[in-house]
């Protein structure tokens, strides 16, 4: 009897806790801003256009900055906060992962144009989550209606960076355990892991599988032997600064050649490749390895970023509205 009642108010805590973590993203929604700035997706489409047109290699990093701001502290605009004289700490984007995050600078112009019109109103946070849209409309990929509502945070902290951002190095149980901790699912993870068939890495964030793996001058197995010496004729072992094209010939079109990649062992970060060491995942990679169509692939994808723009959300009179991005008010 005992044990039960347990359980009951085990079940009890643990539907209290999905409802706790949930409320504040239900109350982010399409339009939020439909009569304090009815243009802003507009003013933010527009000011894309003309980066992304001048710029197509921001594209893939102003998608990426979402999913970085999002998994460190909440979708609330930190990634974008630079230190102060005031701060002795460093900010997240002082933190490793970040060393390769770029496009900061266009987030200051977008969010600029946006305040020309109306100022004080629309969240960094938001600006995010619809240039994140934005940038995957450019390269051809899926589009989705951006919920908005989100608030800026007032806190960037170094230390959050690296134990929130999954290393490429991961392997899929750390991947799924890092997904999970953000309210994410398994499918999640492989849907997002599908953003990899734009952009560019630099070397440094595989090469460790390519020169002395284990210690003794070897290889990582799980990938393709016969695409190992295209990589190191990129890549030599301590080469810190030459980009490598993530899915090689396709890098700039949002298609689905990365579950290709990826079924072939071509995927270029441990995370990518272990994403057939689990049997959800690599169900979803062979089906969408096999299959020309786009459609079921954008629509999880699309899915996903919703769920991914919710983690950990300040709404209502949490947090703030930032005037400028990259400092707090
Ligand atoms: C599953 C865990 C993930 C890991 C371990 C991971 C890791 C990485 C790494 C190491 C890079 C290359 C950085 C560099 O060296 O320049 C990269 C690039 C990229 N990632 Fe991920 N990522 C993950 C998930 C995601 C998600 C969820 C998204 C978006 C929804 C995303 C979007 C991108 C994009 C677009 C690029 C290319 C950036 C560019 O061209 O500069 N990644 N990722
Ligand atoms: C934020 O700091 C970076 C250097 O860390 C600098 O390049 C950038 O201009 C700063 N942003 C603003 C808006 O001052
Ligand atoms: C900097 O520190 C001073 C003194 O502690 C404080 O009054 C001020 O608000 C701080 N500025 C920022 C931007 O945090
Ligand atoms: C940053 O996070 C660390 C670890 O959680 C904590 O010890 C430190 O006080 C934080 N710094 C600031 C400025 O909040
Ligand atoms: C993943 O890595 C962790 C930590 O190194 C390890 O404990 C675990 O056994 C690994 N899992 C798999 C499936 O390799
Ligand atoms: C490979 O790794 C082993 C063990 O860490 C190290 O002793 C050796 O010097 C490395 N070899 C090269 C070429 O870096
Ligand atoms: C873009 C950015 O802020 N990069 C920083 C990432 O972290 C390194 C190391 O701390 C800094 O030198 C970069 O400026």
């Amino acid at each position: 009897m005992a044990f039960k009642n347990t359980n009951v108010i085990a079940i009890f805590v643990l539907v209290l806790a999905v409802f706790g973590t949930c409320s504040n993203a239900q109350s982010l929604k399409v339009g939020f801003y439909k009569k304090t700035c009815p243009n802003v997706e507009a003013i933010v489409k527009k000011s894309t256009d003309t980066i992304f047109t001048s710029a197509p290699t921001l594209a893939a990093p102003l998608l990426r900055m979402h999913f970085h701001d999002c998994f460190v502290r909440g979708c609330d605009g930190s990634v974008l906060l630079n230190a102060t004289t005031n701060s002795t700490t460093q900010v997240e984007k002082d933190a490793i992962p970040n060393l390769s995050l770029r496009g900061f600078g266009s987030i200051d112009r977008i969010k600029s144009a946006v305040e020309k019109k109306c100022p004080g109103v629309v969240s960094c946070a938001d600006i995010l989550a619809l240039v994140a849209r934005d940038a995957t409309a450019f390269l051809k990929g899926p589009t989705w209606k951006v919920r908005l509502g989100r608030r800026d945070g007032r806190v960037s902290n170094f230390s959050d960076a690296l134990p929130n951002l999954p290393p490429p190095f991961f392997n899929i149980t750390q991947l799924i355990a890092s997904f999970a901790s953000k309210g994410l699912s398994t499918k999640d993870l492989v849907v997002l892991s599908g953003s990899h068939t734009v952009g560019t890495s630099h070397c440094s964030s595989f090469s460790n599988r390519l020169y002395n793996f284990t210690g003794v001058g070897d290889s990582d197995p799980s990938l393709d032997s016969e695409y190992i010496p295209r990589l190191t004729r990129k890549c030599s072992p301590t080469d810190q600064t030459t980009l490598v094209e993530m899915d090689p010939g396709s890098f700039k079109t949002f298609d689905i050649n990365y579950y290709t990649l990826v079924a072939k062992r071509r995927g270029l970060f441990t995370s990518d490749s272990t994403l057939l060491a689990d049997s959800e995942t690599r169900a979803y990679i062979r089906r969408h390895a096999s299959s020309s169509g786009t459609s079921s692939f954008f629509k999880d994808f699309a899915a996903s970023m919703i769920k991914m723009g919710n983690i950990e959300v300040l709404t209502g009179n949490d947090g703030e509205i930032r005037k400028r991005c990259a400092f707090v008010n």
